[in-house]
C-alpha cells in the first residue's frame, strides 16, 4: 500500500505535462511569465518543496490550497483579498457564507511560504502570486498536470464585502444555465465552466453543500446506491460530516471526476447538471475519455482565471503579512513572537 502510494507519487513527477506556448491563454497587461527572475529566482523552488512535504504530510491540503486561489480570483480578482482577516475592522472574504468551508490551514500554509520567501528576498512576492503558484504545485503535487503561472499581480488594499462575495461565488444548488452565465460575466466559456469544475476531482465537502439532493426527496438525476452512500455519511440535512468529492479518485488529479458525472455520482447540482445539460455534455464526455485533453483545458481555465481583475504595477501592494493589509499594521502578540523568531533564527 505504501509503496504503490509512493511510486505512483514518484511517477506523477515524472510524468508532467506542458500546454505548449502556443496554447496558452494571452498575458493580462502587467503580469509577465518571469516576474521574479531578478528579484526572486528561488521562489518557485521554495514554494514547491514546501508544498511537496505539506500534501505529503496531509494530501487534503492541495485541495484547500487550489480552492483558495479560486475564491480569490473569483471575488474582485486574484488580489489576496480572501486572505486578509477581519481583525482589521473591515468583513473580509473569510467571513462570508461561502468560506466558511475553506481551510484554516491553507491560510496558514499561505503566511508560512510568505514568510519564508521574504527571509529568501525580502518584501517583494504579492500574496496573491504566492497563493497562484500554491494552486498550481498543488495540481502538479496530486497527480496533475504543470504549467507556468504568469506573475506580477499586487495585493489588494479593499475588503471584499460578503454580499461581494456571495454574489460571486456559484451555489452548488445552481444548474448549468446559472454556471455557465455566471462565468461568462468573468470571460469564461463553457469549456472554461465544465474544466474548472473538474477541481473537484479532488477534495472535500461538507454534507449541507449537497444535502438539499439527499432530503426530503432524492434527486432523480443521482445513482440509487450513491444516494444511499450519501446518506449514510450524511444522515441529516445539516450534518457537520464531510465526503469525498470524486469517489474513484478523491486525492488524485485525474479526469475521474467526469467518469463520476457520467455515472450519475456527481456530488453536487452544479457538478452533475454539467453531464444533464445538452451544452456541456459533450465536454464531459471529452474529458472522461480523453484526461489529456482535459488537463489541457484546465490549465488554459486556470491560467484565464489567475488573471481576472489583477492589480498591477502602481496599484495594490506587497503585503507585509498576507492576512492584513501593510497600513492595518499593529504590534500584537503573533507579530511580536513571529519576529522574535526571526531574531532568533538569524542569530543561529
Ligand atoms: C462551478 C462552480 C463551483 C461551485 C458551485 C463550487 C462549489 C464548491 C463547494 C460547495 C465545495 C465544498 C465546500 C464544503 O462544503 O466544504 C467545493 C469544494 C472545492 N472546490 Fe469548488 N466550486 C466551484 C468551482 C471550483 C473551481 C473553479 C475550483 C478550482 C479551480 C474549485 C475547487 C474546489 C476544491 C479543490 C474543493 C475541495 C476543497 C477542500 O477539500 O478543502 N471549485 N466547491
Ligand atoms: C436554472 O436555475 C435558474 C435559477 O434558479 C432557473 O430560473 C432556471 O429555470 C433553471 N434552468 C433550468 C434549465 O433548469
Ligand atoms: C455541527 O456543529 C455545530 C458546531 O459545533 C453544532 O452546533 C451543531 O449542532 C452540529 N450539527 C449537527 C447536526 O451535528
Ligand atoms: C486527446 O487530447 C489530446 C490533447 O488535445 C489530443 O492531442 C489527442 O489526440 C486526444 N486523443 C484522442 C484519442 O482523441
Ligand atoms: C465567521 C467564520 O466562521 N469565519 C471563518 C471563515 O473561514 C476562515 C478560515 O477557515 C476562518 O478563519 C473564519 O473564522
Amino acid at each position: 500500500m505504501v509503496s504503490t502510494t509512493l511510486s505512483s507519487f514518484l511517477l506523477v513527477l515524472l510524468v508532467s505535462f506542458f500546454v505548449t506556448e502556443a496554447q496558452r491563454p494571452a498575458l493580462t497587461k502587467g503580469l509577465s511569465w518571469s516576474f521574479y527572475q531578478s528579484s526572486c529566482p528561488q521562489l518557485e523552488s521554495i514554494i514547491r518543496k514546501r508544498l511537496e512535504k505539506q500534501i505529503k504530510d496531509d494530501v487534503g491540503q492541495a485541495a484547500g490550497l487550489l480552492r483558495l486561489h479560486f475564491h480569490d480570483c473569483f471575488v474582485q480578482g486574484c488580489d489576496g483579498s480572501v486572505l486578509l482577516d477581519g481583525s482589521a475592522g473591515g468583513p473580509s472574504e473569510q467571513t462570508a457564507v461561502p468560506n466558511l468551508t475553506l481551510r484554516k490551514r491553507s491560510f496558514k500554509i499561505i503566511d508560512d511560504l510568505r514568510k519564508r520567501i521574504q527571509d529568501e528576498c525580502g518584501q517583494v512576492v504579492s500574496c496573491s502570486d504566492i497563493t497562484a503558484i500554491a494552486a498550481r504545485d498543488s495540481v502538479v503535487l496530486t497527480g496533475g498536470p504543470n504549467y507556468d503561472v504568469p506573475l506580477g499581480r499586487k495585493d489588494g488594499v479593499n475588503f471584499a464585502t460578503e454580499q461581494a462575495t456571495i454574489d460571486n461565488l456559484v451555489a452548488p444548488f445552481a444548474n448549468t444555465t446559472t454556471v455557465l452565465s455566471l462565468l461568462a460575466t468573468k470571460g469564461l466559456d463553457a469549456t472554461d465552466a465544465v474544466a474548472l469544475s473538474g477541481a473537484h476531482t479532488i477534495g472535500i465537502s461538507h454534507c449541507p453543500s449537497f444535502t438539499d439532493r439527499l432530503y426530503p426527496n432524492q434527486d432523480s438525476t443521482m445513482d440509487k446506491t450513491f444516494a444511499n452512500n450519501l446518506k449514510g455519511s450524511c444522515p441529516t440535512a445539516d450534518s457537520n460530516n464531510t465526503v469525498n468529492m470524486d469517489i474513484r479518485s478523491p486525492n488524485v488529479f485525474d479526469n475521474k471526476y467526469y467518469v463520476d458525472l457520467m455515472n450519475r455520482q456527481g456530488l453536487f447540482t452544479s457538478d452533475q447538471d454539467l453531464y444533464t445539460d445538452r451544452r456541456t455534455r459533450g465536454i464531459v464526455t471529452s474529458f472522461a475519455v480523453n484526461q489529456s485533453l482535459f488537463y489541457e483545458k484546465f490549465v488554459i481555465g486556470m491560467i484565464k482565471m489567475g488573471q481576472m481583475n489583477v492589480l498591477t504595477g502602481g496599484n495594490g501592494e506587497i503585503r507585509n503579512r498576507c492576512d492584513r493589509r501593510n497600513k492595518d499594521k499593529k504590534v500584537d502578540i503573533a507579530t511580536v513572537v513571529e519576529e522574535l523568531e526571526e531574531t532568533f533564527s538569524a542569530l543561529f
